[in-house]
């Protein structure tokens, strides 16, 4: 098999890694994937353009180095990051688009690397979830979801496939157990009755932003990990960037008022990388067609970095001390 192409624009990789193909993965730690799919949406699209976005926000060189001053690794270098292209998705065919990123995750999985699969409208982590459970077991691995929303609709437009109903078809199908799924950041004015119900019957926890105001971030954060690996072998981070305010987030298509800071986020995806067996992660809902100055684009690739470099410092197995000065003459 041959190397997926971009599906949209110039043939680029995330921040210049090298490029790989689904057949030959032997040696990789970490694989990108591009999901340039939004037939999804419920109201504004254009998250078909985030994975190109994502790969290329940068005003470095793109030479496939990014030394994190706060972790002091270089993930593209210590970890063997690869660019598998993007999975072919036709926004038009829902149905034919999920099966080949559930299968091009899947063999991500199954070669013992871990995907990194760029959006994407939200419905990608249906197949994102399900393929690295297929390989690691149904109800083995928990998820740690940030969002605006809880994206457990039943149906939309009449379609179970959706931006807003993957998590009830991750919990119906039995790949991630309801009682071990963490929703960080909810918000706003979605779902009603019955769908809260629905996720009180599955056991779900659910942290809307008043109580993370209330209680910060951090303490939330800890509670939730420690449900995330109780029974559980690995666990998926799926990142909405709707999960931050629209300040600070502006493209993306469902804008909610009143959530993370940027710097929130990316303290926060590092917690669950060093902190947590990440075995998959997906970054979704940028629309750069919406976005302002690259804001939300920029923030995307640190969330994918942060990520990165969280992974390396975990594998690199010492401790990591936050408080350690910069420039330590030690
Ligand atoms: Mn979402």
């Amino acid at each position: 098999m041959t190397r997926y192409g971009p599906m949209f624009g110039p043939d680029i990789t995330f921040l210049g890694v090298p490029r790989c193909d689904l057949s030959s993965l032997a040696d990789a730690d970490v694989v990108i994937l591009g999901a340039p799919f939004d037939g999804g949406t419920s109201h504004r699209p254009g998250t078909r353009f985030g994975p190109q976005a994502i790969r290329q926000a940068c005003y470095l060189p793109h030479d496939g180095s990014r030394p994190s001053l706060a972790l002091r690794v270089d993930a593209l270098q210590d970890l063997r990051v690869l660019d598998a292209g993007d999975v072919e998705m036709f926004s038009g065919d829902a149905a034919r688009s999920v099966a080949a990123l559930e299968d091009a995750v899947h063999r991500v999985a199954a070669a013992g690397a871990i995907p990194i699969v760029l959006g994407g409208d939200h419905t990608i982590a249906w197949p994102d979830a399900t393929g690295v459970a297929r390989e690691l077991g149904f109800g083995r691995v928990s998820m740690v979801h940030f969002d605006a929303h809880a994206d457990t609709g039943d149906t939309e437009f009449g379609s179970l496939i959706g931006h807003g109903q993957p998590m009830r078809r991750l919990i119906e199908s039995g790949a991630v157990r309801g009682d071990r799924f963490l929703q960080i950041g909810l918000r706003g004015y979605w779902p009603g009755p019955q769908t809260l119900s629905w996720m009180a019957e599955q056991r779900m926890r659910s942290y809307e932003m008043t109580e993370i105001v209330a209680r910060g971030l951090d303490e939330c954060l800890t509670e939730a990990f420690a449900i995330a690996v109780d029974e559980c072998d690995g666990v998926f981070l799926s990142v909405d960037v709707d999960v931050v305010d629209p300040g600070m987030a502006p493209g993306t298509g469902t804008p909610e008022p009143g959530g993370l800071t940027s710097r929130q986020l990316l303290d926060a995806v590092r917690r669950c990388c060093y902190e947590l067996p990440i075995v998959g992660v997906d970054v979704v809902e940028v629309s750069p067609p919406y976005d302002h100055a690259e804001i939300t684009a920029y923030l995307a690739n640190r969330v994918v970095l942060e990520a990165l470099s969280a992974l390396a410092r975990r594998r690199r197995g010492d401790e990591w001390n936050p408080r350690q000065p910069l420039l330590d003459a030690r």
